[in-house]
């Protein structure tokens, strides 16, 4: 690799050239963890004598570490081979920020910690913003096993334990990963594992017609169940601890078992029932919409249609499924509600999922703090008893979020993009942890401890959420964006289409009534939160437009009208990124030049978007309103 760019390689895991420890004896267990740790301490300067100690013991759950003692006499004791690989990387990301005394109890929140990967098989990735797959090349498995292993390691440093590595639209020829191509899956599980990270697979609902050749795919049919079953049996007698299977069916095109009229729990029963002798998991997504939807059809509202079609079905699915819900009802946007089906359903078992992509943040090319929006997400309620942030562990057993990963040399395209892949991991682990204290332990793992380079980054990171979201669609509308690629402004993309995905703007009122009194979907929340969102007054200002539909001269808390918000928001948007351009600049000789160059250069395109966004925006509604700027800046007309 070209020397230039080892920085952005090694991410968080930098060495710590002016850290200064003593020279180390190990003692007790000497497997992998202990070639970790002797790793993560190689570069870093040595100084009198100390003592680490490393054991696994039964006296600690499973995927919990403590780590006690001083500088000079360490002891990691692990719940698990994983649980002392994670204090291991835990006692060196702590020597970085500068630890010397240790107390530390650490225990995942969530007990899986999964990353999907939206890689197609042909090399290319749905989704993804920074070059090409780790795991496939040209139609087959590909990969370089350096790579992947440094990636294992990224991905375990941050307490991932689970990956799928294919796209959930699983193609005929991605299908075979169970079947012509499992040997080399395989090779790859064997990469991941001693990692502690263990794999999935993304499986075709239609494999028994397309794989085994039977007429039909129907999860009721006994052919059917029994060619699973033996499917599962070759699966799992070649890799015996992946973790599961993951099923994307009757959603954007791909049939499922509504297209063969059975339920969504029948659907996901009859892999279940294969995967249960191994201990492994359905993990079956709830993203389940019309999306053939007429525009002119005001009654049906896309944003029921999960809680529509999977609340009904509570207690139909089988012990080894995991429902996997994405956060919102809508689609990753920059700002939803939580999904109405998260925390309900008492008698199914629940994973969230993120997008740490950022599709519709950015694409990695605009900055955009996702463990921001993660921490608001945490603090939302979702039953009356509970916000999200108390489910996680309880009724959420999983948290799941889309990779932002490829094989750029700084795996995310843009070098401050690996700041959400961090916050992603260690949000996963504790919900509890800020989005403050992620990016600043991110920010000293990367960037070094000197405050006067960690506090303007930390600050400019932590910003950059807000900054995103006053340029882009107001207030919770959502889905003013190029239709095909999703970047960038395109007000009305989206609103002529089949999509389900409206904002209905008139020349006096923008938004949908999804109140009691509009389509309804604010009856499937529990009774508080209902009222909540049902009220203008108590619904949370930033999101009000996804839930009312109001007029242009509507009064916000503020006094401004909601025209006079949308021009100045988009003004302050723009000068937000001008603000982070500033803030770069004063850091330049600070940083390695690898850092600064490019991250200067994003910046760059993100105003050019900013820029773009604030002028078609205004544009726009003042063509609808013809209302003016009270502060007369420019719009153009
Ligand atoms: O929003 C859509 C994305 C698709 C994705 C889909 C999903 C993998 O644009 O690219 O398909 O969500 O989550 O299944």
């Amino acid at each position: 690799m070209d020397k230039n760019c080892e920085f952005g390689y090694r991410a968080w895991l930098q060495p710590g050239k002016s850290l200064v420890v003593p020279d180390y004896t190990f003692s007790g267990d000497d497997g992998f963890a202990l070639k970790e740790l002797k790793r993560g301490l190689a570069k870093m300067n040595e100084n009198g004598h100390g003592v680490i100690d490393l054991s696994v013991t039964s006296d600690l759950v499973p995927q919990s570490y403590t780590i006690t003692g001083s500088l000079e006499d360490v002891v990691i004791k692990g719940g698990c081979e994983a649980g002392l690989l994670y204090g291991v990387y835990g006692f060196v990301a702590r020597l970085h920020q500068g630890h010397t005394d240790f107390n530390v109890v650490e225990k995942p929140v969530a007990a899986k910690r999964i990353l999907n990967h939206w890689d197609n098989i042909t090399g290319k990735i749905e989704r993804g913003y920074s070059g090409n797959s780790l795991f496939f090349k040209d139609g087959k498995v590909g990969y370089n096993l350096k790579r992947l292993e440094d990636y294992a390691r990224l991905l375990a440093s941050v307490g991932i334990n689970e990956i799928s590595i294919n796209n959930v639209n699983v193609t005929t020829e991605s299908a075979k990963l169970i079947t012509d191509y499992l040997p080399d899956v395989v090779k790859i599980a064997d990469v991941f594992r001693p990692f502690g990270i263990r794999l999935i697979i993304s499986v075709h609902f239609e494999s028994p017609a397309i794989l085994g050749g039977l007429e039909t795919s129907d999860p009721l049919d006994a052919e059917v169940a029994s060619w699973w079953k033996k499917v599962a049996a070759h699966v799992y007698k070649a890799i015996p601890d992946l973790a599961g299977f993951l099923v994307k069916a009757d959603s954007e095109f791909r049939a499922g078992p509504m297209t063969l009229g059975r339920t969504q729990a029948e659907g996901a029963n009859v892999i279940a029932a294969a995967l249960a002798p191994f201990g492994a998991t359905v993990y079956w997504r709830c993203f389940v919409y019309n999306c053939m939807q007429d525009w002119r059809d005001t009654a049906t509202d896309r944003p029921k249609a999960a809680y529509d079609y999977f609340y009904p079905l509570d207690g139909q699915f089988d012990d080894n499924v995991i429902i996997q819900i994405k956060h919102g009802p809508s689609d990753f946007q920059v700002r939803e509600p939580n999904s109405p089906l998260l925390g309900n359903m008492d008698k199914t078992r629940q994973g969230i999922e993120f997008q740490v992509t950022q599709e519709y943040t950015g694409q990695q090319k605009d900055l955009y703090a996702l463990a921001v929006q993660w921490e608001e997400i945490f603090d939302h309620p979702v039953t009356d008893k509970a916000n999200t942030r108390e489910l996680i562990g309880n009724k959420i057993e999983a948290v799941v979020a889309v990779a932002n990963v490829g094989d750029d040399t700084n795996w995310t395209g843009h070098l401050l993009a690996q700041a959400n892949l961090y916050a992603y991991g260690r949000m996963a682990w504790n919900p509890n942890l800020t989005a403050e204290e992620v990016t600043r332990e991110w920010a000293m793992l990367t960037f070094g401890a000197d405050p006067a380079v960690i506090n303007p980054i930390v600050d400019m990171v932590l910003k950059s959420r807000s900054v995103y979201e006053k340029y882009n669609a107001p207030l919770g509308i959502g889905w003013m964006v190029n239709i095909n690629h999703h970047y960038g402004p395109s007000v009305d993309g989206y609103e002529y289409m089949k999509w389900g995905t409206y904002h209905r703007a008139d020349t006096t009122a923008i938004g949908v009534d999804r109140t009691t009194a509009g389509t309804g979907y604010t009856s499937q929340y529990h009774p508080h939160v209902q009222a909540m969102y049902e009220n203008k007054e108590t619904c949370p200002e930033e999101i009000l437009l996804y839930f009312h539909r109001l007029p242009y001269d509507y009064k916000l808390k503020s006094g401004q009208t909601l025209i006079q918000y949308i021009y100045d928001t988009h003004f302050e948007g723009v000068e937000g990124v001008e603000g982070f351009i500033k803030t770069w600049e004063s850091l330049k000789g600070l940083l390695p030049e690898e850092a600064y160059t490019p991250v200067k250069a994003r910046l760059q395109l993100q105003l050019t978007n900013a820029i773009e966004w604030r002028d078609v925006i205004n544009s726009y509604f003042y063509r609808k309103t013809g209302s003016l700027d009270a502060k007369g800046r420019k719009i153009y007309t």
